[in-house]
């Protein structure tokens, strides 16, 4: 399966379901709009997305019961995004080579689109539980989600990396029985790369009818390519001349190796899954082996 022919097919439906729910609205304002749609056309990778899609696929379903995660799930993401770009967050002002939405469009209308796109994710869940007779799909996609980029998950992580990147251990709320650094970054990745993963695929499969045992296989799986894709991710930063919070810890070859037994885990767990979870797989190598 060439990894690259699959992602070129699936994309456009993904985007086209995230256009129809950011498209112009008499109701919306245009410069709302315009910061909303700003890091969505052009998109990045659309790796979770795609994810979901295959993760239904790898359940036996057709991918397309899987379109409301997975644009729920990319609205998150780049809510994520526009948020971490912030002057009060990381203060960058250029992602994938083009101006961050708050460069563009000011920072309260930054703010106000994270906020936009962040509602609007839960809006599809719901809507999708709602016309297409799959409440309990929705629901339950909905709460992994929730819990994915709440307090516990995306927004929590990210607090605590705050805290690390600063090399505050009395922010992250350090006490004598702290964890190692290592553990520490580990929970991090946890939370802020590895919670959306899993929600992706397993919302992705539930929208597909997973049972509950292949929930919870790809929920193990996603984590594990969750934090190897993170591991992927510093090595490449590092390797542009980025700082790395990974390679505070250990040096690159480590790290390398540990994402590679992470992603070998993972795939065993796929074992026996058939030809049907054969583009989950290669998404999870491509996740891991990109070059950017
Ligand atoms: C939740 C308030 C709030 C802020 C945002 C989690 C987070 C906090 C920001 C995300 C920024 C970040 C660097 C997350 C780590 C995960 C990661 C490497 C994201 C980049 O993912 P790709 O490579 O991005 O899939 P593209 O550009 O392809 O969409």
């Amino acid at each position: 399966l060439d990894v690259h022919a699959y992602m070129a097919e699936r994309i456009p439906l993904i985007d086209a379901g995230i256009a129809a729910r950011t498209g112009d609205c008499v109701e919306v304002p245009g410069a709302l709009t315009g910061a909303m749609r700003h890091l969505l056309f052009p998109g990045g990778k659309r790796l979770r997305p795609v994810l979901a899609l295959a993760a239904a696929e790898a359940v036996g379903g057709n991918p397309r019961v899987a379109l409301p995660m997975a644009v729920a799930v990319e609205l998150i993401h780049t809510y994520s995004l526009i948020h971490d770009d912030l002057p009060c967050m990381d203060d960058d002002a250029t992602r994938r080579g083009r101006p961050t939405v708050h460069v563009a469009y000011g920072e309260a209308t930054a703010v106000l689109a994270g906020d936009a796109l962040l509602t609007e994710a839960f809006a599809v869940l719901a809507e999708a539980g709602l016309e297409r007779g799959a409440a309990e799909a929705s629901v339950r996609a909905a709460a992994q989600l929730a819990r994915a980029a709440g307090a516990a998950g995306l927004v929590g992580g990210q607090v605590d990396d705050l805290a690390f990147s600063a090399d505050d251990p009395d922010a992250a709320g350090a006490a004598s029985d702290s964890p190692s650094e290592t553990e520490r970054l580990a929970s991090i990745h946890a939370r802020k790369t590895a919670a959306l993963f899993r929600a992706s695929i397993v919302g992705g499969a539930v929208f597909a009818g997973a049972s509950e045992a292949q929930r919870a296989v790809l929920d193990e799986f996603g984590r594990e390519v969750g934090i190897a894709f993170q591991i992927a991710d510093d090595l490449l930063d590092a390797e542009s001349g980025e700082a790395a919070s990974v390679l505070r810890l250990q040096g690159a070859d480590t790290a390398r190796r540990g994402a590679e037994e992470l992603l070998d885990r993972a795939l065993e767990r796929l074992e026996g899954w058939g030809e049907r979870a054969e583009p989950l797989r290669e998404l999870a190598r491509f996740a891991v082996r990109r070059s950017r």
